[in-house]
């Protein structure tokens, strides 16, 4: 969902940055990249491990909780705008034709964020950080998904803009579209740009490959 369906991935960038920022640890686009697609705990974890900081666990829940309260506020204007090019009409074209439709992402609040756009009734199953219980790269969430779409990984299609996505999807056996820079997302079975002119014709091709 987050910079794939949605340019939301920035806001998840400005509230970690604020949060390793309130705590003088520093936090650039690069560290960013490695925590995309990356659950809410898995991330603290890394941005305390870059800063060599060790916490109880109650002071990560503290930060965790602040972390969200600062995400919160910058999508409480989220708006169908905020879609990326290509991903509505895309969603509604596999819609029209029948083809079954997962959102797998580590985000806790996906379901509020699809309710916002006004997409949420086109998905036929989310599986998402509220469900599952290891974060991207590991494949659990795609598994699921697959699964609770009475589908096999090799009939799916996953589509990703970020490393560990990557990653969760091939370790599960799927073919992945990866959306962003082909020097960072290697490992998908194909890289574009962004999502303007994909077609069902195209993933039928992919899946062929
Ligand atoms: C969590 C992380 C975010 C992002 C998403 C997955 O979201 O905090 O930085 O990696 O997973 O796209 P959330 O906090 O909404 O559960």
């Amino acid at each position: 969902m987050d910079g794939v369906i949605v340019d939301t991935a920035k806001y998840h960038f400005l509230a970690w940055q604020r949060l390793a920022d309130s705590l003088s640890i520093e936090f650039t686009h690069e560290h960013n990249e490695q925590l995309k697609g990356v659950s809410r705990v898995d991330s603290l974890e890394r941005i305390l491990q870059w800063g060599n900081l060790v916490l109880n666990n109650a002071k990560k829940v503290e930060l965790m909780d602040l972390k969200n309260k600062w995400y919160l506020e910058y999508v409480e204007g989220v708006n169908p705008n905020e879609m990326l090019p290509g991903a509505h009409d895309l969603l509604l074209d596999l819609k029209k034709n029948g083809v079954k439709i997962g959102l797998g992402s580590s985000s806790k609040n996906s379901v509020m964020i699809l309710e916002k756009l006004g997409i949420f009734s086109l998905f036929d199953v989310v599986i998402d950080g509220t469900i599952i219980h290891m974060s991207k790269p590991h494949p659990e969430v795609f598994l699921r998904g697959a699964s609770a779409l009475q589908l096999q990984p090799v009939d799916c299609v996953v589509f990703e803009d970020a490393i560990s996505g990557v990653q969760a999807a091939v370790d599960g056996g799927f073919r992945c579209i990866g959306i962003g820079d082909p020097s960072v997302l290697g490992q998908a079975t194909v890289v574009v740009s962004d999502l303007r002119g994909m077609s069902l014709a195209q993933l039928q091709s992919i899946l062929k490959q």
